[in-house]
C-alpha cells in the first residue's frame, strides 16, 4: 500500500449523503484493516467482513453500495460470495470489486463472468483503487437515476404504467399465494377534454399534477400505490384492501377533489372538476391473470360515466 498520507491529501472528500457504504471482505486482518483505514480517510462508511459467510450476513443487515471482497478464504470463498449475490435478487444491483493476490487472468476472467464490475490485484495502488471505485459509484448513480426515470411518469412524479404493471403482477402474486384480498381503483378525469378546450393544455396539465397530489395524499399504507395509467386517468393498487375499505378511499377522494373547486365551466355536471372512479377488489388465484381486476375495475368505471359521472362504482 501506499503511504496513507499522500493520499489523504489527494482525497476528495464524500459529503455525509453521498458517502459510500463499503463493505470490505478479507480473511487477512492486516489487509483489511489497512484497507478500511484507507477507505475512511477517504470519508467512505466502511464495514468489515472477516469471512465470507459474514460477508453475506453483513450484505443482508446492512445493504453497502460496495463490496470489495478477497477471492482466496477459507470455508467460503469470493467467488461463491459473488456468486450468491448476484443469484438474490435483492442483492442483485450490489457492486462487487474483487480485491486478491491472485494474478492469474483465468482468476480475473472467472471473477469478471461471476458479474464482478471490476478485478484488481494486490499490492494495491491506492490511487487507482480511488479512482475505479470512484468512476463505479457514478455509474451506479447515473445508473439508478435512470432506472428511476423510466418507471416515473414525467408529468406528475408518479409512477407510471410500466411501475404500476410490474407491481400489480408482484402483488397479484403475493395475494394468490396468501389467498388475502387486494383491490384496485380506476380514476379518470370527467370532460378533460373540455377543461383543456376551456383553460388550455398548460393549465390541463398543471390541473394533473394537482389530480395526482391529491390521490396520493389520500393514501394511508406504504404499500398503496398510485399510477399515472395514461391520459387523464389514475389508477390505485391496494394490497389488503377489502371492499368497505376501497370504497370509503374512493369517496374520500372523490369529495376532496371537489372541495378544491377547482373551476371547470365547461363541465355540463358542475361547476369543479370532477372524476369517476370504478372499483374492484378481489381475492386472486394463480390461474387468472391481473388484467382481471383491471377489466373489472374499468367497467365500473364506464358504469360511473354511463350513469352521470362524478360518482364511485363498486
Ligand atoms: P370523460 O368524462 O368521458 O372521461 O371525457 P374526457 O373528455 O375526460 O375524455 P376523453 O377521453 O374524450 O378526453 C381525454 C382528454 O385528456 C383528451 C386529452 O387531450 C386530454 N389529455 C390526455 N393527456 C393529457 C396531458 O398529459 N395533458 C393535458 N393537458 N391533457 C391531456
Ligand atoms: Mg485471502
Ligand atoms: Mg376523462
Ligand atoms: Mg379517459
Amino acid at each position: 500500500m501506499s503511504n496513507p498520507a499522500s493520499i489523504i491529501d489527494s482525497r476528495k472528500n464524500y459529503s455525509k449523503a453521498e458517502a459510500p457504504r463499503v463493505l470490505v471482505v478479507d480473511d487477512d486482518a492486516t489487509s483489511r484493516e489497512a484497507l478500511a483505514l484507507l477507505l475512511r480517510h477517504h470519508d467512505m462508511i466502511v464495514s468489515i467482513a472477516k469471512c465470507g459467510k459474514d460477508a453475506l450476513k453483513m450484505v443482508q443487515e446492512s445493504r453497502p453500495d460496495l463490496v470489495l471482497l478477497d477471492v482466496t478464504m477459507p470455508e467460503m470463498d469470493g467467488y461463491e460470495v459473488c456468486r450468491r449475490l448476484k443469484a438474490d435478487p435483492e442483492t442483485r444491483n450490489i457492486m462487487v470489486i474483487f480485491l486478491t493476490g491472485m494474478t492469474d487472468s483465468r482468476n480475473e476472467e472467472r471473477g469478471l463472468a461471476l458479474g464482478a464490475l471490476d478485478y484488481i490485484t494486490k499490492p494495491v495502488v491506492v490511487p487507482i483503487l480511488k479512482a475505479r471505485i470512484k468512476n463505479h459509484l457514478e455509474m451506479k448513480r447515473k445508473n439508478d437515476l435512470l432506472t428511476a426515470l423510466a418507471r416515473l411518469d414525467g408529468l406528475t412524479n408518479i409512477p407510471n404504467r410500466r411501475l404500476f404493471d410490474s407491481l400489480l403482477h408482484q402483488e397479484w402474486s403475493r395475494s394468490a399465494r396468501h389467498s388475502r384480498p387486494m383491490s384496485l381503483m380506476m380514476i379518470d378525469v370527467d370532460f378533460f377534454k373540455r377543461y383543456n378546450d376551456t383553460y388550455g393544455h398548460i393549465a390541463g396539465d398543471d390541473c394533473l399534477r394537482v389530480v395526482a397530489r391529491l390521490i396520493s395524499q389520500c393514501m394511508k399504507r406504504s404499500s398503496d400505490v398510485v399510477a399515472r395509467y395514461g391520459g387523464e386517468e389514475f389508477v390505485v393498487l391496494l394490497p389488503e384492501a377489502e371492499e368497505a375499505d376501497t370504497l370509503v378511499l374512493a369517496e374520500k377522494i372523490r369529495k376532496k377533489l371537489l372541495s378544491l373547486k377547482i373551476p371547470h365551466s365547461g363541465s355540463p355536471i358542475s361547476d369543479y372538476l370532477t372524476v369517476s372512479i370504478g372499483c374492484c377488489t378481489m381475492t386472486p388465484n394463480a390461474q387468472q391473470s391481473p388484467q382481471t381486476l383491471i377489466i373489472a375495475a374499468d367497467q365500473n368505471l364506464y358504469q360511473a360515466k354511463e350513469s352521470g359521472r362524478n360518482k364511485v362504482v363498486i
